[in-house]
């Protein structure tokens, strides 16, 4: 462990390592996200030109997708190769899709393409894995019940558990007709406006920092 992850740690490193503290430690990362949204199977199109997932960034920085793969535990593999750093900004909304003149016809804004062969969302039970070669950064394991014909699966909570899925309401209607709301919330996603952002936080305990070894200067000349 290098010193300044030691002062971390003991909470009395001086100013300037605290400083490095925060600026290494509060980064937004992919494990932030979250999966909001997933459409696994369609009853107005084929699948295998309407699926479709959304992740939400509850954080308050921008977090780069590039390079990122998106797996299953079984054989889909697809690596997020953009280019270049594909941000998904702060409080918003970014939406994975198959690349088809289906989902390029319809009435949403996809953020990411990706193909049918690489990566599909099966409908009895699958993995939506966030990962690089060598550690998984997020997952949804989803099971048969998860999925309803022509309903995505909204996230109504702000935990990644099952529990907290529910299929979106059909009078959240997109596209030829099926139930989903990609790129947006619905009026069952409340809680994504009310969580905290963890730089806030950290902000927060910096500047009481702040104001502490002032005091300590002070009171010392
Ligand atoms: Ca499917
Ligand atoms: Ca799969
Ligand atoms: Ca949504």
């Amino acid at each position: 462990m290098d010193v300044f992850s030691k002062n971390c740690m003991a909470g009395s490193g001086s100013f300037f390592a605290l400083l490095y503290c925060l600026s290494t430690s509060q980064a937004a990362s992919i494990s932030d996200l979250l999966i909001t949204e997933v459409m696994a199977n369609l009853s107005k199109v084929d699948d295998k030109v309407g699926e479709w997932f959304e992740l939400f960034n509850p954080t308050s920085e921008s977090i780069n997708l590039n390079n990122i793969i998106i797996k299953d535990n079984d054989y889909d593999s697809h690596t997020i190769n953009y280019g270049g750093p594909l941000w998904i900004l702060p409080k918003s909304f970014f939406v994975l899709a198959l690349s088809s003149s289906i989902i390029k016809g319809a009435d949403f804004i996809v953020n990411y393409f990706y193909n049918y062969k690489d990566f599909k969302l099966a409908n009895s039970g699958d993995e939506i894995i966030l990962s690089d070669t060598k550690n998984n950064f997020l997952s949804l394991h989803y099971s048969s019940g998860f999925v309803e014909k022509g309903q995505s699966s909204e996230l109504v909570s702000k935990d990644m558990i099952l529990t907290n899925y529910q299929p979106t309401a059909s009078v959240n209607t997109y596209g030829a007709g099926n139930f989903g709301t990609p790129g947006s919330s619905s009026s069952a996603q409340k809680f994504l406006n009310n969580i905290p952002a963890p730089s806030t936080a950290m902000l927060f305990i910096f500047i009481l920092y702040f104001f502490k070894q002032l005091k300590y200067k002070v009171i010392g000349f």
